[in-house]
Parts: C-alpha cells; structure tokens; sequence
C-alpha cells in the first residue's frame, strides 16, 4: 500500500497495492448511489492514477455484498432543476471519460446492482466481470429521465442498437448471465470468488508492458469510432511506435534468450 492514498477520500476507498489500484465505491447504506461529492472524488482518485507511472491496472467494485452502485443519487437528482442537471451530467461524462481514456486497463468487479450511473461507469471499463447475483440496468425511464452518463451511446456501440433500446426503454434489469449472454459481462463468478478471478486477470494484465498495452487499448477504443480503413491505418502508427519502446526490445529479445520478459512499466524509454 503507498502512503496517503485513503486520506482525502470519504466515499470511495482508493487502495494501491503492488502495481493493481482499486476504488472501491462506498456508501453501502444508498447502495453506493452516486452523488456530488463521490463523483468529485471519483474523478481526483482517476488524476492520482493517471499521473501515476507504478499502477499497471485499475479495478472498480462497491462495498457491501448487495451493489456496485445503484444509479445516480435519486434523493440529489429529484431537486435538480435543468441547468443543475445539465451540470451533473456533464460532471459525470468528464469524469467517466477520464476513466475511459486512462491508459492503463480497467476492469470492473460488478458485485451488485449496476444501475443508471453505475452500469454506465461499468461500460465505461475495458470489460466487465461480474457475481452471479449481480444486476444490470437503465431503469431512468421509469424516473422519466433518460441515460445522463453516456449510457445511450455506449451501450448500443456495445450490444448493438436495437437491443439498446430495448433496455433502455423497458428500464428493466437483467441477470448477470443475460448481460454476458448480451455480450456486456466477460465471465461471471461466485460472489465469494469474483474479486480473486478480478486479481488474476488483472495480474496476467500487469505483468506486461505499459507501452504496448496503452497502444493496444487506445487503437481499439479510437478504432471502434472510425471506419475500418481508418482504425487500420491508426493501428499501423500505433504498432510502429510500439516498436520505438523497451517494452517492444525487452519483449522480443526475452523470446530470442528463451527466458520470461520483464517489462519495467514506462511509459519513456
Ligand atoms: N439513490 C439514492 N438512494 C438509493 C438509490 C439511489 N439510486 N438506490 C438505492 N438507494 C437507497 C434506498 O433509498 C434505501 O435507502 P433507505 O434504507 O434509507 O430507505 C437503500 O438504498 C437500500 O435500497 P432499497 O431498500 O431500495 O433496496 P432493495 O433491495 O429493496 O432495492 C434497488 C434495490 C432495486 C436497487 C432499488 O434500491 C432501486 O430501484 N434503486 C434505484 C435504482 C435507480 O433507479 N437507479 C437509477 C438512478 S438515475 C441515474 O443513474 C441517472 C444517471 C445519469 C444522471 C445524469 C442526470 C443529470
């Protein structure tokens, strides 16, 4: 564990250990319902990552055996009026776009709810994992809102339009077995063993190199917004530039010597 990273943060609990950091979303008693000031903190935890050098993967999961987290804070956002919404949500977008375009991959531990605002941050990550029990949702119709965290437009580029819609405009939650079925969840796990399953992957992940994982997780996500030939030629700059790196002549040379690459997770150099 460094030093410090606890003692600012009363919503979340932000650990790093060895190269792995987890926010940990936590108001168990709202079901880790996003308000003001854990978006706030949300967002300084994702500046702290980001300047780190020594964190190779971030984990996301929500205290408490019943959510990740259950939406955006219903008590906060029944008092909104327009411009304070208009506020919240942009709030929100920034923060789950410095989440999106972090260069190290994040996984989220969805061990619960994962509604509105929470399976939006969930989609947000480079893939999902989730507990048998877990729930996933974009129940604001029935508030009479809509997604105001980037769920209308990242869940249809995941699933597909029409099945998007259709969530969306029942707001009626799934299993997490339907949500892997759909493609949104990678595996799910007993509840007791989802973060160990989190931590190997997670560890499989960090032992490789930071240069090259950066190149891969920024040409799929800037390759899914453009045609192919487009994301194509993208990969074609980012696999030169990749060749520029020691991660690329640690790795290759490993191969060469028949021994393991060890990868020192700069970015420079
Ligand atoms: N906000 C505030 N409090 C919440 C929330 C929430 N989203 N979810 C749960 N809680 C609270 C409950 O009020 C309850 O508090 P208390 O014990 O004081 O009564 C406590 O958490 C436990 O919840 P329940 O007793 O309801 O637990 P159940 O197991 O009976 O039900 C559910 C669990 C099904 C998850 C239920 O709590 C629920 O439906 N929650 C609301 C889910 C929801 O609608 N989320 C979407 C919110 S809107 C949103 O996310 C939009 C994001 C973009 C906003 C941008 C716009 C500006």
């Amino acid at each position: 564990m460094h030093g410090g990273t606890n003692m600012a943060y009363e919503h979340i609990i932000f650990e790093i250990k060895s190269s792995l950091a987890t926010i940990t979303f936590n108001r168990p008693k709202a079901l880790n319902a996003l308000n003001n000031a854990l978006i706030e903190e949300f967002s300084m935890a994702l500046d702290t990552i980001a300047s780190n050098q020594d964190i190779r993967v971030l984990i996301l999961t929500g205290a408490g055996d019943k959510a990740f987290v259950a939406g955006a804070d219903i008590n906060e956002l029944a008092a909104f009026n327009p411009l304070e919404a208009k506020l919240f949500s942009r709030r929100g977008h920034r923060t789950i776009d410095k989440l999106q375009t972090l260069s190290i991959p994040v996984i989220a531990a969805v061990n619960g709810f994962a509604l509105g605002g929470g399976s939006e941050i969930a989609l947000a990550c480079d893939f999902i994992y989730a507990s048998e029990d877990a729930k996933f949702g974009l129940p604001e119709i029935t508030l009479g809102i809509i997604p105001g965290f980037g769920g209308t437009q990242r869940l249809p580029r995941l699933i597909g339009k029409n099945l998007a819609k259709e969530l969306i405009f029942t707001g009626r939650m799934i299993s997490a077995e339907e949500a892997r079925q759909m493609g949104i969840v990678n595996q799910v796990h007993e509840a007791e063993s989802l973060m160990e399953a989190v931590k190997k992957t997670a560890n499989m992940i960090a032992a490789k190199g930071k240069t090259s994982l950066r190149a891969a997780k920024e040409a799929i996500n800037k390759g899914m917004d453009v045609d192919l030939s487009t994301g194509c030629h993208m990969e074609i700059d980012a696999f030169s530039l990749c060749m520029a790196s020691s991660d690329a002549k640690e790795g290759t040379h490993a191969f060469l010597e028949k021994r393991k690459a060890i990868f020192k997770g700069s970015l420079i150099g």
